[in-house]
């Protein structure tokens, strides 16, 4: 089998899939990683959604026992949104990042590897293959940047030289022995924008991303939002860009190339106040095709009411007083004490927070309706 002709075919099938760059890289253990990652760890850098065993995620043998080679591929989004409805008051509105604009990219990139698994079967008989894309026990960006998709850039991407970093990534572990692509020249130069515009200092040093201070991170997290980050998010429900937004090389870029990735505006930047509010079967109907719905109504919900306290949105007050009594989540009832307060300048609500301390057991929800208390007065 001639596998240099194979690869240019299997290039030129790709385009015809939707795959916007495909690169191949060796089956060699990524020895280096392995120390970054435990350094991650030991610094306390970590976000927990990565893979928990250290040797597979950096022995690609592990995942497939005669695996000789890997292919990664790189598919583009927007990150334009036209005829985007107006947040305004009474009718204030959430956002929803890049990357959970259209169809969960987890299954739009599994379908365009499913067909390369197809065509590899189809053009080779036997082939053993194993497809990943975020969820594999392999660092996708380790893969892509080995095979040359792109560089390891100091904001952490993977960027493109085509197609900047608006781009997710995935892999197939193939026991074919293609000939390897190279990788490519690191291009952030002397720039830092990215690095001077994270509003949290979470891009410690070039490439070193302490996840726990991300606001990508604190976002997706289900428990209560540390306070330092509250006012950040302003009105994010789900991820953060400001590290790709200021990058020179993602000025123009737009992809619309693919249908699926096309963001519905109601759904990217929904109205917050009905979110509060909607049940778990809603919500899934609503939210569930969309990768930041991954971890259920709760955080969106948490976030939606941190958002209408930056917005200090009136309307929202009989809601969150509602969920503040009845919610039976602490976050929930908590968060909203905390939004009450940063809203109210009232009576009637220091009144509605020193009436639920009263009924209230749970310590960190008491914590939220005392800060809500003393915002209250400190307007007084
Ligand atoms: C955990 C995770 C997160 C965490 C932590 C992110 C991080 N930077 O580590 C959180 C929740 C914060 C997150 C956020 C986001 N994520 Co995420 N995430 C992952 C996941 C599941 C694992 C990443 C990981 O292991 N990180 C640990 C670090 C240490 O390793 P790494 O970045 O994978 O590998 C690089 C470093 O190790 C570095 N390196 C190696 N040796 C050395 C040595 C030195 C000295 C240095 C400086 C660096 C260095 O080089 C490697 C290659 O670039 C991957 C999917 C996957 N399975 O890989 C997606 C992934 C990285 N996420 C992705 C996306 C799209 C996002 C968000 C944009 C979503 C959003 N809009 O909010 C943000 C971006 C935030 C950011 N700046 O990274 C894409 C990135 C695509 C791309 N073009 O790079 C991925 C690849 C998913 C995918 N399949 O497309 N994510
Ligand atoms: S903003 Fe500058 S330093 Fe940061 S990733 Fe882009 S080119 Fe590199």
């Amino acid at each position: 089998m001639d596998y240099e002709r194979l690869k240019q075919k299997l290039v030129v099938y790709s385009q015809s899939i939707g795959v916007d760059k495909l690169r191949i890289t060796t089956a060699d253990p990524f020895l280096s990683l392995k120390d970054r990652l435990i350094q991650q760890q030991e610094r306390g850098y970590a976000s927990g959604f990565e893979h928990p065993i250290l040797d597979e995620r950096v022995d690609p043998s592990l995942s497939l026992k005669e695996v000789r080679t890997i292919i990664s591929i790189a598919v583009a989004y927007p990150s334009k949104l036209a005829n985007a409805p107006k947040s305004e008051k009474g009718s204030r509105r959430g956002f929803f990042s890049r990357s959970s604009w259209g169809i969960d990219y987890h299954d739009v990139l599994n379908d365009r590897l499913k067909k390369i698994e197809q065509f590899l079967f189809v053009e080779c008989g036997t082939v053993e293959t194993v497809r990943m894309v975020d969820t594999g026990a392999l660092s996708d960006r380790a893969v892509a940047e080995r095979a040359g998709i792109g560089w390891s850039a100091k904001n952490t991407f993977i960027i493109t030289p085509e197609l900047g970093s608006y781009v997710f990534l995935g892999n197939i572990l193939t026991t074919l022995p293609f000939p390897p692509d190279e990788p490519i020249e690191d291009l952030c130069g002397s720039c830092q924008k990215c690095i001077d515009a994270c509003p949290t200092g979470a891009l410690v040093e070039p490439g070193v991303l302490n996840a726990q201070a991300c606001l990508s991170y604190q976002t997706q997290t289900k428990g209560f939002m540390p306070e330092e980050y509250r006012s950040k998010i302003g009105n994010h429900l789900y991820g953060w860009d400001t590290c790709q937004l200021v990058c020179p090389y993602n000025k123009n870029k737009d992809h619309h190339q693919h249908e699926e990735m096309k963001p519905d505006p109601e759904k990217v930047k929904p109205l917050l106040l009905p979110l509060l509010t909607m049940s778990n079967k809603t919500f899934k109907a609503e939210f569930g095709h969309m990768a930041g719905s991954w971890r259920g109504k709760k955080p969106i919900q948490r976030n939606a009411i941190i958002a209408l306290a930056h917005y200090k949105e009136e309307s929202a007050l009989p809601t969150l007083l509602d969920l503040l009594i009845k919610d039976p989540r602490p976050v929930i009832r908590g968060t909203s004490a905390w939004a009450i307060g940063k809203i109210s300048k009232s009576e009637k609500e220091e009144k509605a927070l020193e009436d639920a301390k009263k009924n209230e057991q749970d310590e960190n929800v008491l914590n939220e309706i005392e800060k809500g208390l003393s915002f209250i007065r400190e307007k007084k």
